[in-house]
């Protein structure tokens, strides 16, 4: 039979007069202000555009777009016709760009003007596009062969009804980048925002409509379009958007300006706050915040103890991942444990197996697996990965995990990441967080090396903080910090200073690019 229809775009934008939210702010952006109605309106616009030019159900549409209402438009404007949005990284090469659309089958290509300008030469590579719409908001900036998306919606019916998609249809993809091997295209269902919404900003974020959010990750990143767009529309609370790169100054300037309630976070971010006020000795003013957000790693608990002594505020460590939309476990406003991931987030399933799939008593590290009904339908075209990783009601994130007796779950690294030191298994983690504790040490990344006598070692990557500079003194006084806090065993025999860590846009350390240094 015919399923009852569900859109993500009717369910996540569409207010009526009755409830009282036409006139409620949906989006402050450079010193504007969106509401619900007119958000809905443009929403409807983009909508009836895309269908005008012939986009129909499951047609792609690949989006570059900084963080701006039009990334909002052009997102639910694809979904509420049915056809399926794919936002990407926005800091890319051509390149990517061609693999993405390529890859995608995207029909059109919504993208900013800026970046239209560095990827219009390879326009010929693009084998599947058919219509290319410009975000500027100057008319005159034309390009050959494309059309001004913002022109072109305002000319379009402020009316469109949904599409009849059903609770199962793909609403939108995500790329996420492993360590090896190209970005795989991650298909999310219609569903998957109301529940991730419904199970993490209702019940562990509490979020309610007089909430105001700012996320430093961009939009086009899972953890982004949560923090930034569905978590704050589907709950009627407010979101802030910032185009310009994030930094430690623009978070400060922002959150004073449109005083958030919510802040999304990640902990190198965190780190480099703490780090600019101790620099600066000025402390800005963060009272409108209630809870800060971090994921995308381990939050070191040097990092929160810091950040609720200069703000007054705590930062929740959780983990989500791209295939599972949004945070699945998390630490609660009322029930915080200080370095550990948290606990399960209502909704969702998660143990803790071997690698025969046998699930583990508390205190035993193994690979953690999760399942909840935010967790994406598959990869696109990628068969052998997707059994390996979909498994059933299952999903294998990847991650080394061990769950204490209270039900507390810490993050021990990327199944990849572990280090067998004298035969012993050992996080790089925990030798991060203790070199964090260190007066000296600004960031770090600890990876294995193998050593002359074929054994594996493990060896930290340091970036000084700024009164320290580089000695053999001051590795030996780092080494024997770790001897003291940690298992002896565990110390790094080898420390590398180095300037800067190799980070995602994100702010996650690629460790494997440290170790891809080891070899080259
Ligand atoms: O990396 C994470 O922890 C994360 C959190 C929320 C959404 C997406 C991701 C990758």
């Amino acid at each position: 039979g015919i399923r009852p229809v569900y859109n993500a775009c009717s369910r996540l934008i569409d207010v009526s007069v009755l409830s009282g939210f036409e006139k409620k702010t949906a989006v402050y952006y450079e010193d504007g202000n969106i509401t619900y109605k007119t958000l809905q309106t443009l929403v409807n616009q983009t909508a009836n555009m895309l269908k005008a030019l012939g986009l129909e159900m499951e047609d792609r549409v690949l989006i570059i777009c900084h963080d701006s209402p039009e990334f909002i438009y052009s997102f639910f404007g694809a979904v509420r016709i049915g056809a399926v949005p794919v936002p990407v990284n926005t800091m890319m090469q051509a390149g990517d760009y061609e693999y993405y659309l390529n890859n995608s089958r995207a029909k059109a290509l919504i993208v900013h003007h800026d970046i239209w300008k560095k990827i219009k030469h390879i326009r010929k590579r693009f084998i599947y596009v058919r219509e290319i719409l410009i975000i500027s908001d100057i008319a005159t900036d034309i390009h050959e062969g494309a059309l001004n998306f913002n022109l072109q919606i305002s000319e379009q019916p402020v009316e469109c009804q949904p599409s009849l998609t059903c609770y199962d249809d793909a609403a939108f993809w995500l790329y996420t980048s492993g360590t090896t091997g190209d970005p795989k295209g991650v298909i999310h269902l219609h569903h998957d925002m109301e529940v991730s919404t419904s199970h993490y900003a209702k019940k562990v974020l509490k979020m309610t409509e007089a909430d105001r959010c700012l996320s430093a990750s961009k939009l086009f990143f899972a953890y982004g379009m949560g923090g930034g767009m569905f978590f704050p529309l589907g709950m009627k609370a407010s979101t802030i958007l910032v185009k310009e790169k994030t930094t430690p100054k623009t978070m400060f300037q922002t959150i004073e300006k449109y005083k958030p309630t919510i802040f999304f976070g990640v902990p190198t971010l965190f780190g480099a706050m703490i780090e600019h006020v101790d620099q600066s000795g000025e402390c800005p003013d963060l009272s409108s915040l209630r809870i800060c957000i971090s994921a995308g790693e381990s939050l070191p608990s040097s990092f929160s103890k810091k950040w609720n002594h200069l703000f007054g505020v705590d930062i929740l460590d959780g983990i989500g991942s791209t295939e599972a939309l949004h945070i699945f476990i998390s630490n609660r406003i009322d029930d915080m444990k200080e370095g550990s991931s948290g606990k399960v987030v209502p909704g969702y399933e998660a143990k803790i197996v071997n690698e025969q799939g046998v699930e583990l008593p508390p205190n035993e590290v193994g690979d953690l697996i999760i399942s909840g009904d935010s967790i994406a339908q598959g990869y696109w075209n990628l068969h052998e990965q997707t059994k390996h990783k979909f498994m059933g009601k299952w999903f294998h994130t990847g991650d080394k995990y061990y769950r204490d007796k209270e039900g507390y779950y810490w993050y021990c690294g990327r199944a990849d990441d572990m280090l067998k030191v004298g035969g012993i298994w050992v996080s790089p983690i925990e030798i991060e967080n203790c070199l964090l504790d260190h007066k000296a040490v600004l960031e770090t990344a600890v990876i294995g090396e193998t050593n002359d006598q074929n054994l594996i070692v493990p060896k930290a990557f340091i970036v000084l903080k700024e009164n320290f500079t580089p000695s053999e003194q001051l590795k030996k006084d780092i080494q024997q910090f770790v001897r003291k806090n940690l298992a002896r065993y565990k110390y790094p025999r080898i420390i590398h200073f180095i300037d800067e860590l190799p980070k995602t846009a994100t702010g996650k350390i690629q460790r494997f690019k440290l170790k891809e240094l080891l070899h080259s």
